[in-house]
C-alpha cells in the first residue's frame, strides 16, 4: 500500500512538473536566459550620474568600533551610504534593462570574482559580479568575518525584502568560494555580522551591461546591440532612475541621470 501511495506521489509530481514546463506565460518569458555572442557594429551608452542639491543628513553615518580595534581601528567607523564627490554620485549601478542577446562576459580582473574583507571593510563597496562562483576573502589576521549576502527584492517598487543567499563565518585568513545565485532580483546587499559597520552592495544581472560608476560618475556600456533600451541607474539609498536610449550601429548615444534626496 505504502509502495503504491508513493508511486502515485511520484507520478502526480511528474505530472505537475510537465505542465508547469509547458507554460509559457509572461513570467517564462521574463525568464529566458540570456544569449551571449559576437556583436556585429555594436554602440555605446556613455554619460554621468550626477547629485544635486544638498546631501541627506544621515548621509554619513558614524557607528562606534567595539570589535577588533587593532584591526579595524579605533573610534567611529564612518560609514558612506552616499559618497559625492565635485557633483559626482559614486557607488551607482547603471544597467541596461532586460536585454536579452549580446556581448560575452568580460573576465574579471585577477580571473575570478572576489569579495575582500581588509580592514574591516568590504572592498570595493560596489560592484558587479556574475551569477556563480564568487570568491570571498578575509584579509584581517586574528579576526573573524561573517559575510551576509541578501537579494534585496522589490527595490524598484520601494519596499524591500531581503533574502539571504549565504552567511557564514570565516574566522582565519584565506578564500571561501560561494556561489551567488539571485533568484528575483540582481540588486544584492552585503553587511559583516560579526562588525555592524561593514556594508557593500553588488549587482548580478543576467547579461554584462551593468557597470558601477568611475570615481567621477561617469560611465560607459560598449558593444551594446543596436537598438531601443531602457537604461536604468541604481544607488542603493535613492533606488532606481530610468530612461529610453537608442543606440544605433557604431555610435554613442549620451545618457545622464541626476539624483537629489
Ligand atoms: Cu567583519
Amino acid at each position: 500500500m505504502t509502495f503504491g501511495k508513493q508511486l502515485t506521489a511520484v507520478a502526480l509530481g511528474a505530472l505537475l512538473a510537465a505542465g508547469l514546463g509547458g507554460l509559457a506565460g509572461p513570467a517564462e518569458a521574463a525568464k529566458a536566459k540570456y544569449k551571449e555572442g559576437k556583436v556585429a557594429s555594436g554602440g555605446s551608452i556613455k554619460g554621468k550620474i550626477s547629485f544635486e542639491g544638498a546631501l541627506p543628513v544621515d548621509a554619513i553615518e558614524k557607528i562606534l568600533i567595539t570589535k577588533n580595534p587593532e584591526v579595524c581601528g579605533t573610534g567611529e567607523r564612518e560609514v558612506v551610504w552616499v559618497d559625492v564627490k565635485d557633483g559626482a554620485l559614486r557607488g551607482t549601478f547603471v544597467f541596461i534593462d532586460k536585454i536579452k542577446q549580446g556581448k560575452k562576459w568580460g573576465k574579471p580582473k585577477g580571473g575570478k570574482f572576489m569579495i575582500v574583507q581588509k580592514g574591516c571593510r568590504f572592498t570595493p563597496w560596489a560592484q558587479v559580479v556574475r551569477p556563480g562562483p564568487v570568491t570571498i576573502r578575509n584579509s584581517d589576521e586574528g579576526v573573524l568575518h561573517n559575510i551576509n549576502t541578501r537579494e534585496l527584492i522589490g527595490v524598484e517598487k520601494g519596499r524591500v525584502v531581503k533574502r539571504t543567499m549565504f552567511n557564514f563565518g570565516q574566522p582565519k585568513v584565506g578564500d571561501i568560494t560561494e556561489k551567488i545565485k539571485p533568484r528575483r532580483s540582481a540588486f544584492i546587499g552585503i553587511n559583516c555580522e560579526a562588525h555592524n559597520f561593514m556594508f557593500g552592495f553588488m549587482m548580478a544581472p543576467k547579461h554584462p551591461y551593468a557597470v558601477v560608476v568611475g570615481d567621477d560618475g561617469s560611465f560607459t556600456l560598449d558593444n551594446v546591440p543596436a537598438g531601443k533600451y531602457t537604461l536604468k541607474a541604481w544607488h542603493p539609498r535613492f533606488g532606481v532612475k530610468k530612461a529610453k536610449v537608442t543606440v544605433k550601429a557604431g555610435g554613442a548615444v549620451d545618457a545622464n541621470f541626476k539624483f537629489s534626496k
